[in-house]
């Protein structure tokens, strides 16, 4: 399956448009609402998400409840958008002031300068809205309701998910997202993913873009926020003797299945999977949106090109718990095309027939 969406942040709707979707998927809206509701209620956000309900509609591609191998589109309708429901939000774009001053760390500037709005000839040009709307991270709405989807496919193999956060508690001011919300401050985290379930031999070791691993970290390191992504123990793999890492290979005596007894590469060797539990750590960025107040970094007006601080728009405290419901969505999409790669692509039972006879092939 692959995926494009499209849609802004205060713009109509999002959509999720999910092409070489195999038949036979029978469609549980309510996991896709499960889904919206995880990302968008999770620990950290901003008021912006009291005001959306994330209300979906399946547009194509689905008939008698399962899916027809066309394209799925879904639409996510905006509560808050511009000429709408709207709030008088800064980003409303018939607002008269144009945001002229980028955010660190943030889409605005460098994308303002790719796409020809900053330094332009006609100042109602310069403005960092076209950018960071579509920047935003309410797209991410879009890959969950497709992710949802990419999930259900999966369940027909057995795999499952478990994602967990964690913040990084290793500087002195140790505050709660609560406390930096007070003062306008954000915060980072940690998201660790797990999938269940899996056959070995997903991905290949014969082309550079079939690795199943540089497939996952693209498509993790696609989310906003994302900085890092490790599989196993990563980082850690670097300081450490070979021999103290090793992934002993034994015959389950009770399955008489070929098993690790350890798991240091997360369940990836050679750009596919082993049949153990797939493990990926993500490291998220504090959202670069602060303040207002202390928090607020210093920018420049790229009107006037004096100094001045960025501007401070309602935004997230904390998004890795929001993350770890997007990261699952990402990891359901890869896996997905890999299970119909080796399986097929067309229709679910095949797939499943094709899964049964290699299961039986390797005693998998
Ligand atoms: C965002 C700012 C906030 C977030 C938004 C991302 O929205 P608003 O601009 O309306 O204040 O809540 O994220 C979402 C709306 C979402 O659904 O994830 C930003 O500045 O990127």
């Amino acid at each position: 399956m692959q995926l494009q969406t499209a849609g802004e942040s205060h713009g109509k709707a999002l959509l999720a448009l999910l092409t070489r979707v195999p038949s036979g998927i029978v469609i549980d809206t309510a996991l896709i609402q499960n889904d919206l509701k995880a990302r968008r209620v999770a620990e950290g956000r901003s008021e912006r998400q009291r005001k959306e309900s994330d209300q979906f509609e399946i547009l194509s591609g689905v008939w008698k409840g399962q899916t027809t191998g066309a394209p799925v589109a879904i639409q996510i309708v905006n509560t808050v958008r511009d000429g709408g429901e709207g709030d008088g939000d800064l980003r409303d774009v018939e607002s008269a002031v144009p945001v002229t001053v980028p955010r660190p760390n943030h889409a605005d500037l460098p994308g303002a300068q790719k796409y020809g709005w900053e330094g332009s000839v006609d100042a109602t040009l310069c403005d960092m809205r076209a950018v960071s709307e579509r920047a935003s991270a309410r797209e991410t709405a879009a890959r969950v309701a497709a992710g949802a989807v990419a999930k259900m496919l999966l369940d027909y193999f057995d795999v499952s998910f478990l994602a967990t956060t964690a913040h990084k508690q290793n500087r002195s001011d140790r505050v709660t997202w609560e406390e930096a919300a007070q003062v306008g401050d954000t915060l980072g985290g940690c998201v660790q993913v797990e999938v269940y379930g899996l056959v070995p031999g997903l991905g290949s070791c014969m082309e550079a873009v079939r690795r199943l691993d540089a497939r996952l970290g693209a498509a993790l390191f696609s989310i906003p926020a994302v900085k890092a992504v490790s599989f196993g123990d990563g980082q850690l793999l670097s300081a450490e003797r070979g021999s103290r890492v090793a992934d002993p290979i034994l015959l389950d005596p009770d399955t008489g299945r070929l098993r690790r007894a350890a798991s240091h590469s997360g369940g990836i060797d050679g750009g596919m999977t082993t049949g153990e539990t797939l493990c990926a750590q993500l490291g998220v960025k504090p959202v670069p949106t602060l303040g207002p107040g202390d928090s607020a970094p210093a920018s420049l007006d790229l009107r006037t090109g004096k100094a001045t601080v960025a501007p401070s728009p309602r935004h997230d405290t904390q998004v890795a718990a929001a993350v770890a419901v997007i990261a699952v969505a990402e990891i359901a999409l890869t896996l997905s095309e890999a299970y119909q790669e080796k399986f097929g692509g067309d229709v679910v039972s095949d797939m499943r027939e094709a899964w049964s006879a290699y299961r039986q092939r390797i005693r998998g």
